[in-house]
C-alpha cells in the first residue's frame, strides 16, 4: 500500500519533471529591453537570471521583473529605504540587493523570492517574499564617531545641501551600493560569496575616502537570520563577522561602488561608479580587478592609523592592469558608463544600463554589448548573429577579456 503510494508519487515526480523539461527554453538574450516609466527613485542595478528567461530592476523603491520578451510579470513596492545595485543567486533563485535607511544607521541586503513575484504591485511588508540581513559591519564604519568628539554626526537632515559635510564615518562610508556574486578575492573558482561594497561619501577635501571598500558574506546560513522588515522598529539580526574585507584604491568616485559585478567569462570583478572629483585622481566612471588577485597587506593611504599614528594597514586588491591608465598615480580604468545597470551574462557579453526621466517618471534601457578590450570603447552592442555566435561557443572561463578581441 505504502509502496503503491510511493510508486505513485515518484510517477506524478517524473510526470512534473517532464512537463517542465518539456518547458520552453527562455528566449533568447534580449538586445534591447526597456523599463518604466516608473513613479519612483531612479534604476539603481539590474540582475538578470539567465537560465530562468528573467530580469529584474532596482528602481530604489520598487522592483520589477520582466521575461525576455519584455513583458512585465511582477512589480514589489512598499519601503521607504533606498534599495541599490542587484545580483541573481542561481543557487537559490533569489535576487539579493543592497537596502539603506542612513537615518536609523540601519544597513540590509534584502534577499528577494523571486520566482514567486509573479503580479504587479506585490507589497513588500506585508509578502513573505520579501526578507532581510542586518549588516552589522557596515554600520560600524558608517556610524564611527571618527574625530572622536563623543558624537555621531550621521546623514539624518542635519546636513542638508552638503552631505558631505560630517566628519564622522569611517572611510567616509555612506553605506553600501554594489552587489554582485562571486569567488572568493584571491580565487578564481570554489564557492561563490555575497559581495557587498560600500557607498563613499565624495568629499573632496578629505584623504581617507580614496579607497572601494568591498565586504565578502558566505549567505549559506543566512535563513537564520533574514526576517521581515518592519520599517518603525528596524531589526537588527545579522551576521557580527564578514569573511572578508578589502580596499581597492581608485581615488574617491561619489557613493563608492554603485555597481559590482563578476563576470565569469574573465574571471575579473567590474566596479561602475559615479565620477570623482579629486584633481589628483582620473576620475575614470569604470574599475575592474582580476579574481585571482590575492589581497596584499599595505598601507591605506590617507587613512591614519590607530591612535592617529601611521597609516591604517589593511588587504589591498591591485586594479587590474587594463583600459586607460593615469601616469600621476598609476588608476587605470574605462570611461564607460556602468553606474546605472552593469550585468555580464557570459560568453564576454554585458547588459548595460541608462537612465532616463520622462515626465517626471524613470526609465531604464539595457543593451545587450560584448566586451571590445579597446581602452576607449571596451563594449559595443551586439547584433542577434554575434549574440548566438558567441553564447553558442563554448564558455571561455578564464580567457583575459582584451586577449579576445583588441582593437587600440
Ligand atoms: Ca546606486
Ligand atoms: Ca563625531
Ligand atoms: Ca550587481
Amino acid at each position: 500500500m505504502f509502496d503503491r503510494l510511493r510508486l505513485a508519487a515518484a510517477a506524478s515526480g517524473l510526470a512534473l519533471a517532464l512537463a517542465c523539461g518539456a518547458q520552453a527554453a527562455p528566449a533568447p538574450l534580449p538586445l534591447h529591453q526597456a523599463s518604466g516609466p516608473w513613479p519612483s527613485g531612479h534604476v539603481q542595478g539590474v540582475a538578470v537570471d539567465v537560465r530562468g528567461g528573467y530580469v529584474y530592476y532596482s528602481f530604489t523603491n520598487l522592483l520589477a521583473k520582466y521575461d525576455f520578451d519584455g513583458k512585465l510579470i511582477g512589480t514589489l513596492v512598499g519601503w521607504t529605504g533606498h534599495l541599490g545595485d542587484l545580483d541573481f543567486n542561481p543557487a537559490d533563485g533569489k535576487v539579493y540587493g543592497s537596502l539603506e535607511y542612513k537615518e536609523d544607521k540601519a544597513f540590509y541586503v534584502a534577499v528577494i523570492d523571486v520566482a514567486r513575484l509573479d503580479r504587479v504591485g506585490v507589497e513588500a511588508g506585508s509578502s513573505e517574499i520579501f526578507r532581510t540581513v542586518y549588516l552589522p559591519e557596515v554600520v560600524k564604519d558608517y556610524a564611527a564617531d571618527l574625530n572622536g568628539d563623543g558624537r555621531f554626526d550621521g546623514d539624518d537632515g542635519k546636513f542638508k545641501g552638503d552631505v558631505t559635510a560630517s566628519p564622522d564615518h569611517r572611510y567616509d562610508c555612506s553605506g553600501i551600493d554594489g552587489v554582485s556574486f562571486g569567488p572568493a578575492f584571491g580565487h578564481t573558482g570554489g564557492k561563490r560569496y555575497l559581495t557587498i561594497a560600500y557607498g563613499i561619501y565624495g568629499n573632496t577635501s578629505r584623504a581617507d575616502n580614496d579607497h572601494q571598500v568591498l565586504l565578502q558574506y558566505d549567505v549559506t546560513d543566512w535563513a537564520r537570520y533574514a526576517s521581515p522588515l518592519t520599517e518603525a522598529a528596524p531589526h537588527r539580526n545579522g551576521p557580527e563577522a564578514v569573511k572578508a574585507k578589502v580596499f581597492v584604491r581608485t581615488g574617491n568616485t561619489r557613493y563608492g561602488v554603485q555597481n559590482l559585478a563578476y563576470d565569469e567569462a574573465s574571471q575579473r570583478w567590474f566596479m561602475g561608479v559615479y565620477q570623482g572629483q579629486k584633481p589628483g585622481f582620473p576620475n575614470y566612471l569604470l574599475y575592474a580587478f582580476e579574481a585571482r588577485a590575492k589581497p596584499v597587506p599595505g598601507d591605506l593611504v590617507g587613512v591614519p592609523g590607530p591612535g592617529g599614528k601611521g597609516r591604517e594597514q589593511g588587504p589591498l586588491l591591485p586594479l587590474a592592469d587594463d583600459g586607460l591608465k593615469d601616469a600621476a598615480t598609476g588608476v587605470r580604468g574605462w570611461n564607460q558608463k556602468a553606474d546605472v545597470g552593469l550585468q555580464p551574462v557570459g560568453h564576454g557579453l554585458f547588459y548595460l544600463a541608462v537612465n532616463a526621466k520622462v515626465d517626471g517618471r524613470q526609465t531604464a534601457d539595457l543593451t545587450l554589448m560584448r566586451w571590445t578590450g579597446d581602452a576607449q570603447k571596451p563594449f559595443v552592442p551586439v547584433t542577434a548573429d554575434e549574440r548566438d555566435t558567441l553564447a553558442s561557443a563554448p564558455p571561455k572561463v578564464g580567457a583575459t577579456p582584451s586577449s579576445s578581441i583588441r582593437v587600440q
